[in-house]
């Protein structure tokens, strides 16, 4: 291996020694004590401990880094402590998620690390809203994300370079190929020869680097930094490696090939360098040995703190009440002016207000900036916040949904409009693994609201017509709106945008222009969790939302002899139970009427609270309408026949007469 001293200074070419030398005497350590049961799994980086090292030294302290479950060199370089490190391991309070994440799954703002999660390729659309926040607040400064070779054939690593080079963002896409994914070797994971190779095809630069050559990691890094920071933009590095133990320890290493090992292990990071060191005389046998001694002693005692250290204790109370951010509900007054408008220009409206409010809220979305969106809630709005902050987007739902949580781990708010809800299916991953799971894992707030244009009645099929609330009312973490009325709308999304909690806003769209409502002027907004009783009624309680409510305001409106009561539930998560039971038990009866199809809805579970809390009240049992269980169909009769609003009226009655 050749080094190439440039102009660092000795005291520097120690440190990158030291450097890398704790990572793995703390791997040492663990390996033992993985194999004493002491620690769960262990996912090693010894062999690669040059790209970590390299990488994070090269990297001011204030610059965002997000590591992968082997650059251990990355918290330790950034010299998080190591009791608190060992204490993550075993699930301890001093660790960084109170037991509720595993090895390197945690973030932590003041060491400026945000840690992956499990699906790998998630973090590098978060590198782009990192990197985007600090584009637009003109820090320049770098953010630098790892991934594996494997990971780099997830859609996450496409969508976010294409991002990162359309937007010019100053992030380092780091792929450290270290010859495996799990047992899959690189010729069965991709087709080209080097995989920094594709940032052609991204327009984008790209640097291949010796990485286990601590120099070279080091100087070419720190010298792309300082062009990066100069100039924004994205660059792709490959770091050439090899994963010298198995995936995890319990996985070993069969399936490589003994002749590879060999060859790598000549290339071993640190006893070359140490090598060099000695020969250059920078380092000596006793300066080595006094590095490994005060290492050790303090492995050791970081150590001992961990292990005297209880296990988590904790109660039902303390895990439900870190599900969610600790969110203030301002409740701001609805003044007494009000306009007649639609319910699409209430969600406008409430966006613009908002816009003004909060000065670092940023839109994105596909077509939302000149075009002003399909659905024209955006229009004129780059005239009036510019194209910084109303941002049109590739068609990356992941990306973008990623992207947005970058933005709001760098301090700033996020709206990612959904083309259609059903697109959502495409940034699933983010929203349900990414957003809903952080503040649990480690306090960290997705302040991020996505809007889902949804619905049907519209004659659009199976793709531009579904309401998949469902897929999110499931998801500990998540808050889910749909509101019915204009005024709701816009009270509602105001409150989901200072919300800093995940909210997938749910907009109908068969609503958008049919619906008018007199909504206040002013800036105002309406709490979550709070059902609006829209008819008072003594006979049955209807509970419904979205659509749904004005289709049972249709049949009541037919039929004024049926004395019943109309909740519009308005928000599903929070949902308002109290308020179903409460009419529930002056009424007797209930029915609910959801537009999605009925299996796993929000109805089931109404029904089924209802049952648990007042049972002894009903005079009949509690009655779900939905749509039929298949895909939306696309023509107007087999739409009519799927959605329930036919039904409804029938089985309110046949309950009535129950
Ligand atoms: C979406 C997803 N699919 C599969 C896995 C299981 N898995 C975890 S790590 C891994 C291999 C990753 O390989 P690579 O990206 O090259 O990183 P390395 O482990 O080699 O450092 C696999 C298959 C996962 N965590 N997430």
């Amino acid at each position: 291996m050749r080094y190439h001293i440039g102009n660092l200074e000795n005291e520097v070419l120690v440190d990158l020694y030291e450097k890398m030398l704790k990572p793995r005497m703390i791997e040492e350590k663990m390996l033992i004590l993985l194999r004493q049961g002491k620690i769960s799994k262990w996912f090693s980086g010894i062999g690669q401990e040059a790209i970590s090292v390299g990488v994070t030294a090269a990297l001011k302290a204030e610059e965002y880094i997000l590591p992968m479950h082997r650059n251990l060199g990355v918290f330790t370089t950034r010299e998080v402590p190591l009791n608190r490190l060992f204490s993550q391991w075993q699930g301890k309070s001093s660790g960084f998620t109170k037991g509720r994440d595993r090895s390197f799954h945690f973030g932590s703002q003041e060491h400026k690390i945000v840690g992956m999660i499990s699906h790998l390729g998630p973090q590098l659309g978060v590198a782009d809203g990192i990197a985007l926040a600090e584009k637009l607040r003109k820090t320049k400064r770098v953010t630098a994300v790892f991934t594996g070779e494997g990971a780099t054939s997830e859609g996450d690593f496409h969508e976010a370079l294409n991002v990162a080079s359309v937007w010019n963002l100053p992030v380092l896409f780091c792929i450290e190929n270290n010859g495996y994914g799990l047992s899959t070797p690189t010729n069965e994971q991709y087709n080209c020869e080097h995989l920094a190779d594709r940032a052609k095809g991204y327009g984008m630069e790209c640097r291949i680097i010796d990485g286990n050559n601590i120099l070279e990691v080091h100087s070419k890094v720190a010298e792309l930094c300082k062009a990066i920071r100069k100039r924004p933009r994205p660059i792709l590095l490959e770091f050439k490696t090899f994963r010298m133990r198995g995936h995890e320890e319990a996985s070993g290493t069969k399936y490589v090939p003994q002749k590879l090992m060999k060859k790598w292990a000549q290339k071993d990071p640190i006893t070359n360098y140490e090598d060099f060191l000695l020969k250059k005389g920078v380092l000596t046998e006793a300066n080595i040995a006094a590095s490994k001694t005060r290492i050790t002693e303090e492995i050791n005692a970081n150590l001992a703190l961990a292990f005297e250290e209880p296990m988590m204790e904790s109660s039902e109370t303390k895990e439900l009440n870190d599900v969610y951010h600790n969110f203030d509900f301002e409740h701001l007054k609805l003044s007494e002016n009000t306009k007649d408008i639609r319910l699409v220009d209430a969600i406008s409206e409430a966006l613009r207000q908002s816009m003004e409010r909060h000065n670092e809220l940023v839109i994105m979305g596909q077509d939302i900036a000149e075009y002003g969106g399909v659905f024209k809630i955006t229009e004129g709005f780059t005239k009036m916040f510019g194209k910084n902050r109303v941002r049109n987007t590739p068609i990356c739902e992941s990306a973008i949904v990623s992207a947005a949580m970058g933005l709001s781990i760098n301090g700033m708010k996020a709206i990612v409009e959904m083309q259609f809800a059903d697109f959502v299916s495409s940034g699933f991953n983010p929203i349900v693994n990414y957003l809903a799971k952080t503040n649990y894992r480690w306090a960290e707030k997705a302040d991020v609201v996505i809007r889902m244009p949804c619905g049907g009645g519209v004659g659009a099929g199976p793709f531009h017509s579904q309401t998949n609330e469902a897929w999110f009312t499931k998801t500990p973490g998540l808050k889910v709106a749909y509101p019915a009325f204009p005024k709701d709308a816009k009270g509602l999304l105001n409150t989901a945008i200072n919300d800093p909690n995940p909210v997938l806003f749910f907009e109908h769209k068969g609503l958008y222009r049919s619906i008018y409502g007199a909504v206040p002027e002013n800036y105002y907004t309406l709490p979550f969790g709070k059902a609006a009783r829209i008819r008072e009624g003594n006979a049955v309680t209807i509970a419904s939302y979205g659509a749904g409510v004005h289709w049972a305001l249709e049949v009541l409106d037919g039929h004024p002899e049926i004395d019943a009561e109309l909740l519009d539930l308005r928000t599903l998560k929070p949902l308002d139970i109290e308020s179903v039971c409460a009419s529930v038990k002056k009424t007797n009866r209930l029915i609910i009427l959801q537009e999605d199809s009925l299996f796993g809805g929000i109805a089931s579970d109404i029904a089924a609270m209802v049952m648990e809390n007042c049972f002894e009240y009903l005079d009949a049992p509690v009655k779900r309408v939905g749509s039929l269980e298949t895909p939306i169909p696309f023509a107007t009769n087999l739409e009519a026949n799927y959605l329930p609003k036919k039904r409804f009226e029938k089985e309110l009655k046949a309950l009535l007469a129950y």
